[in-house]
């Protein structure tokens, strides 16, 4: 079935309020994100071919931050390994239901549970590869490092965290560029100047992007032995990180 057209920011008359995952938005996500997200289809189909690779005989695979569950059901299909499970977390309860439903009437090869939590809170073990799909985000920063030392100890040696973010960059004139092109690729999807205003205020404070020497340090801190991009498209990034 067709997703629903995201037409959220086009009322110019409303008041912009913070962004929230809430029912309109669970409504219409797949459209917006992949009209939003460059390259959001290309990561959530190399995601399961990654858990092919990486998804070790009786482990889990994590989702944190699944919302409609594209990561999972993209991992579900290529886990061939033995034994797995994959573990879907979101704390938007109308992004669980519509993921819940669409399980109900397409049950996956690989088993998929799904919990409704603030992913600080869960505990993640015996994972041999945890997806953080455009999430880290919209952690807040001093949380962010602390939820990767959780996902680096839940992990097995030869475990894989794969990261994927809306990046900045330090350079001034580089980031204009960036935020630009973004804007040219979000016209060149069918947005009006107006949505993509009223989107960019409404995600103020909500999503807020670091560096690529940020997000590396960090994953080093954490205790990852290594850490590599594997995909850019303008300023959205997709590394794998290793333990
Ligand atoms: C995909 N990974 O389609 N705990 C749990 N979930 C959270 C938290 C939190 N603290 N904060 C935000 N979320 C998906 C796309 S969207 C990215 C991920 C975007 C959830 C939030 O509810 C939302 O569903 C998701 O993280 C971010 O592959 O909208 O740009």
């Amino acid at each position: 079935m067709k997703p629903k057209q995201d037409h959220l920011f086009s009322d110019s008359g409303s008041q912009i309020e913070p962004f929230r995952f809430d029912a309109r938005v669970a409504e219409v996500f797949q459209d917006m994100i992949e009209r939003s997200v460059p390259g959001y289809r290309t990561v959530v189909s190399a995601i399961g071919l990654l858990a092919g690779e990486l998804a070790q005989p009786n482990s889990r695979c994590y989702d944190l931050g699944c919302s409609l569950g594209a990561a999972s059901v993209a991992m579900a299909q290529c886990i061939d390994a033995q034994g797995c499970e994959i573990i879907a977390v979101d704390n938007a309860w109308p992004m669980m239901g519509r993921f819940g439903q669409y399980l109900a009437s397409e049950p996956p090869p690989v088993p998929i549970r799904l919990i409704c939590a603030d992913i600080a809170d869960i505990n993640i073990h015996n994972a041999s590869m945890v997806v953080l799909n455009f999430t880290l985000q919209f952690i807040p920063v001093a949380q962010r490092l602390p939820l990767l030392e959780k996902i680096y100890h839940g992990l097995r040696l030869g475990g894989a965290l794969v990261l994927s973010e809306k990046i900045a960059v330090a350079d001034g004139r580089q980031q204009s560029l960036f935020t630009e092109l973004h804007h040219v690729f979000k016209r060149a999807q069918g947005y009006s100047e107006l949505e993509i205003s009223r989107k960019r205020a409404a995600l103020e404070n909500v999503l807020i992007p670091e560096s690529i020497p940020a997000h590396m340090d960090r994953l080093k801190v954490a205790g990852f032995s290594s850490a590599e991009i594997w995909f850019q498209y303008f300023n959205f990034i997709s590394l794998i990180a290793l333990k």
